[in-house]
């Protein structure tokens, strides 16, 4: 709610609903059987589920309205997250968690006949993202609302969210994720601030009365924004944040010379035009591809945000824009929001006729920009020729930023052309490319990468040029995740046993779980019987799913090895197969000394487009199909691919794990994100000197921590003159893994189905050097078996794990964010 004029006619704090279990049972029979019209008796769980979050939301909605009326004063700074993605999940037992509502919430259910376990089930996932980025952007606003930071969110309402992957005789198939098919009871559609936003059409320029030059967008295609808002709750504190998500739909201006002309059909397909631009999350999270779609996607969300806020702005009594950059900052999620920096031009100017340099200075004095990978594929560029068609009007204020900065360039080096030519926000060659990171750069305060070693990457690497024109606008903000979702809401059972010892403190300031460390001695038997009692309780939770999901059985005695990301060749679950496929030559053999009984579990969906990440995944399913009906294997290992990985599967998953498997090429993972919630849940991780792995070894200590691989320079160093058949001469463990599969041991019915994967790993060529590193990852596996053998120690560094994970809360993250970049006060 955050504007002011609803509120002012209300008063100026509102009451709450009573949070009795009485009132909550009423209100949830009242919308059970007046608004959906549902009986008691017999009521699917679906609409129960539907009362139970209407009754919910409506004990957040004071909140909800208090927390603007609050901030909604002149001269109170905001921020905005502006992202593409934002990886909810589900929201019903967050809110629950919040709102310190469980044991209520339960004991108001009695009379429907459905547990709160089946209501959450409910809910479908909010999949309005691909993985890292878009999940981080969900933590990030759980912590502001935490915190009670002015932050709003702003994305896009797709209609179909992340596609749910299915296996299918052991390949990916997609299917659509219609995850508003019965509607979303946490959103409020907010018709009264629908934006309209422009595409097509040609400038034009004109000299107004004053005799000063100014242009205006004409003719062109408009589409209407319309806001829905979902709530975020902070932990506790009454805090009601809002997440704001764009809807596009047809202006209400039909075509009349076609309705007139009798095609009406025709008339209406425009609203179908338009409503494509919000229908459906793209599901590439690592390469671009270029599609127009896309670049409407991008210009909507800016466009409608950037209109929003300034609107909010004024409405809050604001009109001075000079002091627009005093009040308002703007994070954009990686490059994908980032024409935001022209489109805030192009507003300033030609809405509200600021000349250049102010315009300028208000713009790079708001915008901030923040850098999640360095593949060199996953940086965006779009065809000058596209925006000349779809956003003539910003092409023109790009060329002009463009030819402001290079003016600064070669002021600073003089006839260095060739800087300058790296440098150019355009890029020349074959076809002329607008470099979105550039405008970013160029057009922000603060550029920040997502882990120390990913920041210094980019300073010494892909943004060296620009560090050299202007140091201090680059720095590191290390990611972090929510421990609300990813401990207290997913492993109840260890929450429980830390506030039992150090308080619930922990829930708002994760540091906190530094008091477990005592506890972590082998002398604290009991604390350590208990801690292995709920670890063993969250496996056998997650044995169940397995079991559902693939029918294969895990013995929770044994380790759980799990590897669950977007499946990507960087990432290398290659490297994690080819050790499974050791390991079942290791029986085949009898080669039993160390041995430790081990569930594998790999999960992850692969981009539709990418056809060697969807291969990987027939390889595990092969794999997995061998090994598990191998007698001479004997359930000694066990391999899985969990299908359709999510939000609401992580939860069951990261609680369950034993062994964090964190394996991608050294210098290719910005962070990672899922690293932090294996660690808070007291896995060990294996893993490479790559991302927030780093800083979690840091955290650790070496000693808890199983590290192998090259490190980022070694990699860079190799690149040239990688052999990888000097691994495959020198380990004869080695050539029996890449035998096995030549052989077509694992594929007897699909002959060459794999030859694509030997192709690329034994290639001097190949990027992620999977061979390079076989012989350290085998040598940590192994250690990682002797020392699960001494369960009392293994206890130990689990605990010391969860103990050391404080640093990775996403609270400590937002308050770097705020405390460098944003610079807001706590209301
Ligand atoms: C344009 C296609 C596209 C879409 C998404 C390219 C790149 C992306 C993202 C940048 C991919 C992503 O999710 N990156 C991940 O961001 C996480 C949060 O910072 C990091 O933890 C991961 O290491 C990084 O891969």
């Amino acid at each position: 709610m955050p504007d002011q004029t609803p509120l002012q006619a209300c008063q100026p704090t509102l009451e709450s609903l009573p949070v009795t279990a009485d009132a909550i049972r009423q209100d949830i029979k009242q919308y059970q059987f007046y608004h959906l019209g549902r009986i008691l008796k017999d009521c699917p769980p679906v609409y129960t589920y539907r009362a139970l979050a209407w009754t919910l939301r409506d004990r957040l909605m004071s909140d909800w309205m208090n927390t603007y009326a609050r901030r909604d004063l002149p001269g109170k700074r905001r921020a905005y997250y502006m992202s593409l993605e934002f990886l909810i999940g589900r929201a019903l037992s967050n809110h629950v968690l919040n709102l310190d509502l469980d044991k209520t919430a339960r004991a108001s259910l009695q009379d429907f006949g459905h547990s709160m376990e089946e209501l959450v089930e409910e809910e479908p996932d909010a999949g309005l993202g691909n993985g890292g980025l878009g999940r981080l952007a969900a933590c990030f606003m759980d912590s502001c609302a935490s915190l009670d930071l002015p932050v709003m969110g702003y994305g896009i309402h797709y209609e179909y969210g992340m596609f749910r992957q299915r296996i299918e005789n052991g390949y990916q198939k997609e299917d659509a994720d219609h995850w508003l098919r019965d509607g979303n009871p946490w959103e409020v559609e907010r018709t009264e601030f629908i934006q309209r936003v422009q595409f097509g059409g040609r400038t034009e320029h004109f000299t107004d009365k004053e005799g000063v030059r100014h242009a205006r967008w004409v003719d062109t295609s408009d589409v209407l924004a319309i806001p829905f808002d979902m709530p975020i709750s902070g932990y506790r504190n009454h805090a009601v944040n809002t997440l704001r998500l764009w809807k596009s739909t047809a202006t209400d201006a039909f075509n009349l010379d076609e309705f007139n002309a009798g095609s009406y059909t025709e008339a209406v397909q425009e609203k179908n035009h338009a409503e494509h631009i919000s229908m459906v999350l793209y599901p590439n999270d690592s390469s671009e591809n270029g599609k127009e779609l896309r670049l409407r996607q991008q210009y909507f969300l800016a466009s409608a945000s950037l209109k929003d806020a300034l609107r909010q702005w004024h409405a809050a009594g604001n009109s001075d824009l000079s002091k627009f950059a005093d009040d308002n900052v703007f994070q954009m999620n990686d490059t994908h929001p980032t024409i935001a920096v022209a489109e805030l031009m192009r507003l300033l100017m030609d809405d509200y006729r600021l000349d250049w340099d102010k315009a300028w200075a208000i713009t790079t004095q708001c915008m901030a920009y923040t850098n999640h990978t360095l593949l060199p594929e996953a940086l965006e560029r779009w065809s000058v020729a596209l925006f000349e068609r779809l956003l003539p009007r910003l092409l023109e204020i790009i060329y002009e930023i463009n030819a402001r900065f290079l003016r600064t360039v070669s002021m600073k080096w003089p006839g260095d052309l060739d800087r300058q030519r790296r440098m150019s926000i355009i890029e020349e060659g074959g076809v002329q490319q607008v470099r979105m990171a550039w405008l970013a750069i160029v057009g922000s305060f603060s550029v920040n990468g997502v882990a120390a070693l990913h920041s210094q990457l980019l300073r010494d690497g892909l943004f060296r040029d620009f560090v050299d024109l202007w140091p201090d606008k680059f720095n590191n903000k290390t990611n972090g995740v929510t421990p609300r979702r990813w401990v207290a809401h997913a492993n109840p059972g260890m929450s429980a046993l830390i506030t039992r010892e150090i308080g619930d403190g922990w829930v708002a300031d994760l540091s906190q779980l530094e008091k477990l460390k005592p506890l972590a001695e082998l002398s604290n038997k009991a604390f350590h019987a208990d801690w292995h009692a709920a670890k063993r309780a969250n496996k056998e939770r997650l044995a169940a799913l397995v079991k559902a999901d693939c029918g294969v059985e895990f013995n929770p005695d044994a380790l759980f090895d799990v590897q669950v990301k977007r499946i990507h060749e960087y990432k290398r679950q290659l490297l994690n197969v080819l050790h499974v496929i050791h390991l079942y030559s290791r029986i085949k053999k009898g080669h039993m000394q160390g041995w430790a009984d081990r569930c594998v579990l790999i999960g992850g969906k692969a981009a539709p487009g990418y056809a060697m990440a969807k291969r990987i995944i027939k390889l595990v399913n092969s794999v997995a199909e061998v090994v598990n009906n191998d007698p001479d294997v004997n359930g000694r290992l066990k391999v899985a691919f969990l299908p359709n990985y999510r939000v609401s599967s992580m939860e069951i998953i990261a609680p369950a794990t034993d062994l964090s498997e964190q394996i991608s090429t050294a210098g290719k993972e910005a962070s990672g994100t899922g690293n932090m919630k294996f660690m808070m849940n007291g896995a060990l991780t294996i893993g490479t000197y790559d991302g927030a792995n780093i800083e979690i070894l840091d955290a650790v200590g070496e000693d808890n921590f199983f590290l192998f691989g090259l490190r980022a320079g070694e990699v860079d160093a190799l690149r040239g003159h990688y052999q990888p058949h000097t691994y495959l001469e020198q380990d004869h463990e080695l050539r029996d893994v890449i035998d096995l599969i030549g052989s077509g041991h694992f594929n007897p019915v699909e002959p060459g189905i794999f030859d694509m994967i030997l192709g690329a790993i034994l290639s001097p060529h190949d990027p992620w050097m999977t061979l390079a590193d076989f012989r350290s990852y085998v040598d940590a596996q192994n250690l990682v078996s002797l020392a699960w053998h001494d369960k009392a120690n293994w206890t130990r560094m689990s605990i010391l794990n969860t103990a050391s994970s404080g640093f990775f809360s996403t609270d400590r993250t937002m308050a770097e964010y705020n405390r460098d970049i944003w610079k807001l006060r706590p209301a």
